[in-house]
């Protein structure tokens, strides 16, 4: 899918009252706007132009957009996430949704989704089972992805303790090619595509997004960038410390249509 457009919003003052599963401290909320704004220049620099959210103190994780929503080139589908303290942060993307796209779908209860388990790969989805979506929602989505040519299939996720969504571990990176960590690489479902093995050691560095000619990835892992240059990918290293601190990623800060 070639991208032109991606919403971010900045991590509000709350931020470091939001969910996360990880020991790492508390981010520090001058460095996560830092790290926000160089986010946003690289995705500039990737041709995209962005359309900024003002920042919500009421939902603390409402950077993290990417869980609020699935974007393909034929449709728009609002989640539920998982974690009832960010299911107000549907509503302002939905209304920036209806302006860009003509079919815009919901996911509705029992059903729950966070975008972070939806992983695209050209007309195929990788819809991970988690903490966060589960198997109602899974099927909902299946069923509206399915309405728009799009194939999918299930990834169970739920026994993978290092990972909070599916996306924490898998990226696509086009031409067939999956980033995956160990734990993931052996899923059947992943066995007809040439997987870039993460090591163990750069476990975050698995969620990495392809945008038009260019792949984000989050400074500080060496062996993966190396691989990337390797295969002729021309990677924009991005500090995410304050983001890891909250279980994100950098998918996860953005969505991009
Ligand atoms: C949460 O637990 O929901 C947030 N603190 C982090 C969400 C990260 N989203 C993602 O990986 N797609």
């Amino acid at each position: 899918m070639l991208f032109t457009r991606a919403i971010v919003r900045p991590p509000s003052r709350t931020f470091a009252a939001g969910l996360t599963t990880v020991d790492l401290g508390q981010p520090d909320y001058a460095t996560a706007l830092k790290q926000h704004e160089s986010y946003c220049e690289a995705l500039r620099s990737c041709g995209l132009s962005l359309t900024h959210l003002p920042s919500d103190d009421q939902y603390p994780d409402s950077t993290f957009v990417e869980d609020t929503a699935i974007l393909t080139e034929r449709c728009a589908v609002l989640t539920l996430p998982g974690a009832e303290t960010r299911r107000g942060e549907v509503k302002s993307i939905q209304s920036e949704l209806e302006k860009a796209y003509s079919m815009v779908r919901s996911i509705s209860e029992p059903g729950t989704v966070d975008g972070g388990d939806i992983c695209e790969a050209g007309d195929h989805f990788f819809i991970g089972i988690s903490a966060r979506t589960n198997e109602d929602g899974a099927r909902q989505l299946a069923a509206i992805l399915a309405a728009c040519d799009y194939t999918s299939e299930f990834v169970d996720v739920r026994n993978v303790s290092s990972i909070l969504h599916l996306k924490s571990g898998l990226s696509y990176l086009g031409n067939n090619q999956l980033v995956v960590i160990d734990e993931l690489a052996s899923c059947e479902q992943f066995s007809g595509y040439e997987l870039i093995r993460v090591d163990g050691s750069e476990q975050y560095a698995a969620n990495c997004v392809l945008i038009n000619d260019s792949v984000l990835v989050a400074a500080g892992h060496p062996l993966f960038a190396d691989a990337l240059h390797l295969r002729g990918f021309r990677p924009i290293a991005l500090e995410m410390s304050e983001f890891q601190k909250m279980d994100g990623g950098l998918s996860c800060l953005s969505l991009r249509f």
